[in-house]
């Protein structure tokens, strides 16, 4: 158990790999603004363009990716005034951590990580090397903040715990007590958002159906389209959310209602128990538009001005650097580099 008293600091993350979806939104975004907002939190919040790039991105696009995830950090709450926005490769000690986190991980650790057998699918020999190491450069973005608390999506819980490992064998090998065990924020009805083409695959920027996700720069008709297309069954709501067990499609539509209206799936339950899907599929799509939709204006009008966001993710980066330059020099005087 750590004995330090760690300033209480969030960091998080999202790639810049594709526009922003729903899920991106429900599961981290949404929740970044509200832990920025309680104030108990210094904030951090990441674009992870080194992380990108463990897949293939066209150049153009993830320039461009980049500037709108940054746009869409800020049109959804966060603010330069309250939290540090930056984009991660414009804070080197996040990759200078990494690679000695590269030397405390282990190849077992991280052939065990669900995402890499995702991603790498069934020709891991073509699977970039950076694929194979990205929860180490993940624990290094978080750590090199010291930051104990990560509000992410379910689909991470895996890597925040292989963070905390990398913590714990840094700390038992070098004899010290210097990276805190982060804990993973995961909680609220956003945290899962299924593909609205099958309620058993996550909603994800990659999937090649854009139908399966609703992208934060949709506009209302393509938003009501989605919805009222989604699969779902052919019962109506039940009176219970027990009764949603083994109907993942409706259980994906109402915990995404809940999560807009910022309430409990046992709420939205309560209130549309019976409902059939053709009123409650309107109701949704209202509802996703009215949240959306002044996001989604206030994007375009940043993106309409390119320099301000560089700006802005220059001056996160300075402010960034003064918590991370200092962490990754004790770092190397720990492991013993010379010149430290
Ligand atoms: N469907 C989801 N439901 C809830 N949370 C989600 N997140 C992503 N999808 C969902 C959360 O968003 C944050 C950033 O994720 P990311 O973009 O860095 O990586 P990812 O999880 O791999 O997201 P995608 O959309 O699936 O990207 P690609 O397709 O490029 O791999 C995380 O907190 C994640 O939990």
């Amino acid at each position: 158990m750590s004995e330090t008293k760690f300033t209480p600091r969030v960091f998080s993350g999202i790639q810049p790999s594709g526009g922003l979806t729903l899920g991106n939104y429900l599961g981290a975004i949404k929740r970044f603004v509200d832990m920025q907002n309680k104030g108990t939190f210094q904030t951090v919040y990441c674009m992870v363009d080194m992380h990108a790039i463990t897949v293939w991105q066209d150049p153009a696009r993830l320039r461009h990716n980049t500037r709108e995830l940054a746009a869409g950090f800020i049109a959804a709450g966060l603010t330069p005034e309250k939290s540090i926005l930056i984009n991660q490769s414009q804070v080197p000690e996040h990759a200078q951590l990494a690679w000695i986190f590269n030397c405390v991980a282990r190849m077992g650790w991280m052939g065990r990580m669900t995402q890499w057998k995702d991603k790498a699918g069934k020709d891991a020999e073509a699977a970039s090397l950076g694929l194979f190491a990205y929860p180490a450069l993940m624990a290094a973005d978080i750590l090199v903040y010291h930051a104990t608390h990560v509000p992410v999506g379910e689909d991470q819980k895996q890597h925040l715990e292989l963070t905390r490992d990398i913590a714990a064998k840094f700390n038992h090998d070098f004899g010290v007590d210097f990276f805190p065990m982060t804990e993973p924020v995961i909680e609220g009805a956003g945290m899962r958002v299924m593909s609205l083409r099958d309620g058993s695959k996550k909603m994800s920027k990659s999937d090649p159906s854009d139908a399966s996700r609703i992208n934060m720069t949709d506009d209302a008709d393509a938003i009501a389209k989605k919805i009222r297309k989604a699969k779902t069954d052919p019962e109506p709501l039940p009176d219970t959310v027990a009764g949603l067990k083994d109907r993942p499609e409706a259980r994906n539509l109402v915990n995404i209602y809940a999560a807009l209206s910022d309430t409990t799936a046992e709420a939205v339950i309560a209130e549309h128990a019976g409902a059939q899907f053709g009123t409650f599929k309107p109701a949704l799509a209202d509802l996703a538009v009215a949240r959306l939709a002044p996001i989604s204006a206030e994007m375009s009008r940043l993106m309409a001005d390119p320099a301000e966001i560089d700006r802005i993710l220059a001056r996160g980066a300075e402010q960034a650097r003064e918590i991370t330059a200092p962490i990754l020099k004790k770092t190397y005087e720990i492991v013993g580099m010379v010149g430290a």
